[in-house]
């Protein structure tokens, strides 16, 4: 059989499912994008773009130059094709507005150019997160703030998501909203190819991902989930379970996409305000969307990812993903709480 592109996929999406054209046109120059994005990241020390800039991102964190190249690499590839009203990236303050030479369209692109780039430079797998969402009537204004404002709906209202993954494969895998698809880099065609027709999360496991070195700052409920995680067989879950954690949010989830698990970055007492690490627009809603079509689910702990309603371009929530048991079980305790 032959096999299936993405551009196929995506062309016999717009026919069976009225995928739009521009959607499908903002899908493939994404991809585009991040095939640049994986060339420039396996080159390593040999691409001079290892190691970090003397600047901090608006989350304060040191950006490293392959976070700045993969930044500029998503702006330079959207900018132009007349199929986006703005975007909104982890590594710029303020949401980009497409420069008046070109043309503007309907959807918003939101996205964390390069995730777990911590990784980089001992060479684990880093990736892409990208969110898409539609433009309300009033965006178009010349206004930053209130192009601002637009982007900030819940993640109930994406029409598409998906991630790259840098890792052995570079694999992108993309929902819009009719399941999940995988699709792994031919870089002999430099084609994304259909691999993983229907990418589903058990629904229970025995895994999970947290950093557990920051087990003295968590909530009772997460304390008390883990703790029972960590009692095995022996314990109230009555059985052994595993535990991963990459610090690339990518590769975690990729791997409960994969095989099942729960992964957990919960409220942080040291910054409660901040609530916990991850941003709620371009790495939790994206992330909710994926695991949710794929049949597991993602909550704060208290509420459904996909339904809180944003206050903040870079606001951050808890997040609890992945096999669907596990995320009800530990929602559960939040809500005995
Ligand atoms: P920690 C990477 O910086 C990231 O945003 C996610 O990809 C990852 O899951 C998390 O932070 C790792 O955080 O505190 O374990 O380094």
């Amino acid at each position: 059989m032959s096999r299936v592109t993405l551009s196929r996929y995506l062309i016999e999406q717009t026919r069976s499912h009225n995928t739009p054209a521009d959607l499908r046109f903002l899908i493939e120059v994404v991809a585009r994008a991040c095939k640049e994005i994986s060339h420039a990241v396996s080159k390593g020390a040999l691409g001079g773009v290892l190691g970090s800039m003397d600047t901090e991102n608006v989350q304060g964190e040191v950006q490293k130059k392959l976070d700045v190249l993969s930044n500029e690499i998503l702006l330079e590839a959207n900018e132009w094709g007349g199929h986006l009203a703005a975007m909104a990236s982890e590594e710029m303050d303020k949401a980009y507005q497409i420069p008046g030479r070109y043309p503007k369209g309907a959807y918003l692109l939101l996205f964390d150019p390069l995730d777990g780039s911590s990784n980089i430079d001992v060479n684990v797998s880093v990736g892409t997160i990208f969110s898409v969402l539609r433009c309300p009537d009033d965006c178009f204004s010349q206004n930053d703030a209130l192009a601002e404002r637009a982007f900030l709906q819940p993640g109930y209202r994406q029409v598409a998501a998906g991630y790259a993954l840098y890792g052995p494969q570079t694999t992108l895998v993309l929902t819009l909203g009719e399941g999940v698809k995988g699709f792994t880099l031919d870089r002999e065609l430099g084609s994304f190819v259909l691999t993983h027709e229907h990418m589903q999360v058990p629904p229970s496991t025995s895994e999970f991902a947290v950093n557990m070195s920051n087990q003295r700052h968590w909530e009772p409920p997460v304390t008390r989930y883990v703790s029972e995680l960590l009692a095995g067989a022996d314990g109230p879950l009555g059985k052994n379970y595993n535990m991963r954690w990459i610090a690339s949010m990518v590769a975690d989830v990729h791997r409960i996409l994969t095989r099942g698990g729960l992964f957990m970055y919960p409220r942080d007492a040291r910054e409660p305000d901040k609530a916990g690490k991850l941003r709620l627009m371009y790495e939790a809603n994206p992330m909710a969307f994926i695991v949710e079509q794929a049949g597991g689910a993602a909550t704060t702990g208290t509420q459904r990812i996909l339904d809180v309603q944003p206050e903040a371009l870079h606001q951050r929530v808890p997040v609890f993903l992945g096999s669907k048991e596990e995320v009800e079980r530990v929602t559960g305790y939040h809500n005995q709480a």
